[in-house]
């Protein structure tokens, strides 16, 4: 059998697979510890989404700048938030990214470029347009990636933060990870284009329509969007096509998904296709696949030990870090 010639390289497939391979064995060690009742909160799994992020991480630098929504731990697993201090802010704790005081929908790590988590529909944006403005002005070379729904872009600001950016011609991908739903409605029933990416042809920005499942086509988008970002050459928007698995919000029955769409979806699991086709191409014997598995599971199981062995924080430190010093109250 001849191999597929690959358009990408097989380090950055590799890559791509170990971020991937990592977020899918977080959120089936997340959602197994709430099953068993060891955590309460709320829970957005992004299951099924994981390449889109994976393949921005092999183009990110680490001093790049990442937003993200509550449906945010594959991007924020993939921008290098460390995995015992995320899982930490996650359980709330004293010793995670944000002392415990974000949560899951709150998540801030600026070490890692982790600049924002949001639970407000679209009001990543804007201030991703921000980011890049300042990153601009600083002349830093930084680019900013604002992840968001298809939902989002209805939301008014996704239309300021895109008229903005392109005017200004900022450093910023605007990445609308169209999962096909928001909540309980299919994004068909809301959207007035059958395709999001036709919007930004009405701020004049280049924008892209990109199988957000296939690592190749993914990765080359990221790229195309990243470099043009950083050479000075404005905004892009992409729109890559995904799905989710386990419907909005952890217990959501999902009764408003079609059985055989959902099952399709699930049969052509991205992060299985990648792993099976690395192998079937050589890139990875059995043996490798299964070591990287072995310590993506030891590294997980570190955190998950490490955040549930941490402290909540003191009541007493309920206003530290919330003010700016020398503000009066
Ligand atoms: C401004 C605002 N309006 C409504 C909501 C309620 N809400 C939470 S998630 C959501 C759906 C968003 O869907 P989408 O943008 O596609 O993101 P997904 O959850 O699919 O990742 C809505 C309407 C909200 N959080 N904020
Ligand atoms: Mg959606």
């Amino acid at each position: 059998m001849t191999a597929v010639q690959s358009r990408v390289s097989p380090d950055v497939l590799v890559k791509i697979f170990t971020t991937a391979a990592k977020i899918k064995m977080y959120d089936e060690t997340y959602r197994a510890t709430m099953r068993a009742g060891k955590i309460g909160g709320m829970y957005y799994s992004a299951r099924g989404q994981e390449i889109i992020p994976s393949s921005f991480s092999a183009v990110l630098e680490p001093s790049d700048y990442v937003l993200t929504i509550y449906r945010g731990i594959h991007d924020q697993i993939a921008k290098g938030v460390p995995l015992n201090t995320l899982t930490a802010e996650f359980f709330g704790r004293a010793t995670g990214s944000c002392k415990g005081k974000g949560g899951p929908m709150h998540v801030t790590d600026v070490a890692s470029g982790l600049i924002l988590t949001t639970g407000v529909v679209g009001s990543g944006l804007p201030i991703g347009v921000g980011v890049a403005l300042s990153a601009k002005m600083r002349k830093s070379g930084q680019v900013a990636i604002v992840n968001f729904g298809d939902g989002a872009s209805n939301i008014g600001a996704f239309h300021e933060a895109l008229n903005m950016a392109a005017l200004w011609e900022l450093p910023v991908v605007f990445v609308c990870q169209n999962n096909q739903y928001a909540e309980y409605t299919k994004y068909s029933l809301g959207m007035s284009v059958d395709q999001i990416s036709k919007r930004g042809a009405a701020y004049t920005m280049r924008s892209i329509h990109v199988d957000g499942n296939d690592p190749e086509a993914m990765y080359e988008a990221a790229k195309t969007a990243v470099d043009a970002a950083r050479a000075g050459e404005g905004p892009t928007l992409i729109e890559a096509m995904t799905y989710r698995f386990y419907g909005h919000v952890m217990g959501d029955m999902m009764k408003y998904m079609p059985d055989d769409e959902l099952e399709a979806a699930r049969a052509a699991d991205p992060v299985l296709k990648l792993r099976a086709d690395l192998i079937a191409a050589g890139t990875l014997t059995d043996e490798q696949v299964t070591q990287i598995e072995a310590g993506l599971r030891t590294e997980i199981d570190e955190a998950f030990e490490y955040a549930m062995s941490s402290p909540l924080p003191d009541a007493s430190d309920a206003t530290t870090d919330v003010y700016a010093e020398g503000i009066a109250l």
